[in-house]
């Protein structure tokens, strides 16, 4: 079993109601199951600024999958979900990325872990600092993380919810 981090983001069309539907399609495949999530952030678009504000979250999964296997059940979760690539970084229903997977570190074409832009992006940081916090042993991952979260949040625009109560 696998400890995996996600980041989750939408700035189009009922975007809570998007996240939410994205977590249960998690929830539905059977070799993940999702053991916390974040509350919910209201973040300032990153990359292209001319478009909406994005609803942001972390979830942290258990899963059975290998990191190439996830990749695929993230990418049908963005597709089911209507997600359109007409631009690189322009607005989307709802993005899927996988931030951390167990220590795994890898550069492929298909799939980089880490994340390489999580430690530039608070609307990741914070989100995923707040689910380490409630965890003691993720004490570590929780002190490596607020040293590059303290070096490099930008602007966000806060909480929009918060988590719920059973996770
Ligand atoms: O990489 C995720 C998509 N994305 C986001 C996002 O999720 N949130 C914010 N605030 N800005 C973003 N820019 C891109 S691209």
């Amino acid at each position: 079993m696998s400890r995996s981090y996600l980041s989750l983001g939408s700035n189009l069309g009922n975007r809570e109601e998007n996240l939410t539907h994205a977590i249960r399609m998690l929830e539905d495949v059977e070799q993940i199951r999702v053991e916390k999530t974040s509350s919910i952030y209201q973040t300032e678009p990153v990359g292209y600024s001319n478009q909406p504000d994005f609803l942001n979250m972390v979830v942290r999964i258990d899963t059975e999958l290998s990191p190439e296997q996830l990749l695929d059940e993230t990418q049908k979760i963005e597709s089911e979900l209507g997600r359109v690539r007409a631009l690189r970084f322009g607005p989307r229903t709802m993005d899927v990325d996988i931030i951390l997977f167990e220590n795994e570190k890898r550069k492929d074409e298909k799939l980089t872990i880490p994340h390489p832009r999580m430690w530039e992006r608070a609307f990741v940081m914070i989100p995923l600092l707040e689910i380490f916090e409630n965890t003691s042993n993720e004490v570590f991952e929780c002190e490596t993380v607020r040293l590059y979260s303290d070096i490099h949040s930008g602007s966000n625009r806060g909480k929009l919810s918060e988590k719920p109560e059973n996770k």
